[in-house]
């Protein structure tokens, strides 16, 4: 960057804040001066800059030429009557420069993994299977180019090559259309989410902004039964004995033995046995889901519901259920497939049992692709 040095001269002492800035790529680049000033300042640069077609803001906004003196290496200018107290200097307008220029770069679209998603400012992509590959944005500026060179970038707070990911652009000639391409690299399963910033290269830095946020964690938590809570429970998931009497005793327990380490075991003892095992689910109405996993148990016994709300009312409404599960000695696979109700909302799943014992591992939920 390209140093100014700046003799300034004023009459009263006050506050003068001149502030250089160099922007944007090579192609692209500016070097604007802001001055902040309270009262008529005269300001001398001693390093000759290039003066074309000087430039300055008023406070109202519109851009004015600018008288400025030159003498040798010397270039001296004051911000006129109109630019106090703040304003912003140019003094090489540069041929690809359209002023004025409030407006920010505009979003034109975003694919993520290769799909097209609604435009919005902050998107929200829900769960997705895995982390897409790559993300897409493709934006466009009216009057200038895209200070690419500024663009930033961050996945949860940090530089996308922290996760091994990487920022790649493609511009056009004109530098006002540019492609994004974001590559998120390896990011565990949780919520996720991806700010951009991205300015123009008029002396503006007007910036346009887009979040995009999106959560690989498993529909179903502890599904593979490793975690248990103080009391032996199954951890991030709530247990209870519906339609319970004097007489009803049972248990819910994380116990070895698992098809992978451990697993949950619902052991119904005595009394009227209604025994649910659920989890409030993040899914979405109208989309079709697979539950899938594993089972034993010592006779017909086990099955799954999932249970939502009506939108409208806030009842519970809609109340699917798995076929009842075979008796099976070994570790045996079982799937049901079921649609969230498309008026219905607060959904959840539930592992149920009777009389007997039933253990169920590693046991997940997906959408249906
Ligand atoms: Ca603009
Ligand atoms: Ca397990």
């Amino acid at each position: 960057m390209k140093r100014l040095i700046l003799l300034l001269s004023c009459l009263i002492l006050t506050t003068v804040i001149v502030a250089t800035i160099t922007l944007a790529a090579d192609d692209f680049a500016l070097q604007p001066i802001k001055v902040t000033s309270n009262v008529p300042v005269k300001i001398t640069i001693s390093s000759g800059p290039t003066v074309n077609q000087p430039l300055y803001r008023t406070a109202q906004g519109e851009w004015k030429i600018l008288k400025v003196e030159q003498t040798g290496k010397l270039v001296s200018f004051s911000p006129p009557a109109d630019a106090l107290a703040s304003t912003v200097i140019l003094l090489n307008k540069p041929k690809w420069l359209t002023l004025p220029d409030d407006e920010a770069p505009v979003v034109q679209a975003i694919s993520v993994g290769g799909s097209a998603v609604e435009l919005s400012e902050t998107v929200k992509l829900g769960h997705l299977p895995e982390t897409p590959e790559s993300i897409l944005v493709t934006l466009g500026d009216a009057k200038n180019p895209i200070a690419a060179s500024r663009m930033a970038v961050s996945i949860d707070g940090r530089e996308p090559a922290v996760f091994g990911g990487k920022l790649e652009f493609d511009q056009s000639k004109d530098g006002k259309h540019v492609d994004v391409t974001i590559s998120p690299g390896d990011l565990a399963e949780a919520v996720h989410t991806i700010f951009i910033s991205v300015p123009d290269a008029s002396p503006g830095f007007n910036t346009c902004t887009l979040q995009i946020s999106f959560t690989t964690a498993p529909l179903l938590a502890n599904g593979n039964f490793e975690q248990a809570d103080p009391k032996g429970g199954p951890l991030h998931w709530t247990t209870s004995t519906w339609s319970q009497n004097a007489e009803t005793k049972a248990e819910f327990k994380v116990v070895d033995g698992g098809r992978s380490g451990k697993c949950l075991m619902i052991h119904g003892i005595a009394g009227s046995l209604n025994l649910v095992c659920g989890q409030a689910l993040d899914i979405i109405p109208g989309a079709t889901y697979v539950l899938s996993g594993y089972y034993k148990n010592d006779a017909n016994l086990g099955t799954a519901s999932v249970i939502g709300k009506n939108k409208e009312t806030g009842k519970q409404d809609q109340y699917d259920g798995m076929p009842g599960l075979q008796q099976a000695d070994d570790w045996t696979p079982f799937s049901w497939e079921f649609t969230a109700r498309e008026d219905n909302t607060g959904f959840n799943l539930y592992l149920r049992s009777g009389a007997g014992k039933v253990y169920f591992d590693d046991v997940k939920l997906e959408r249906k692709q």
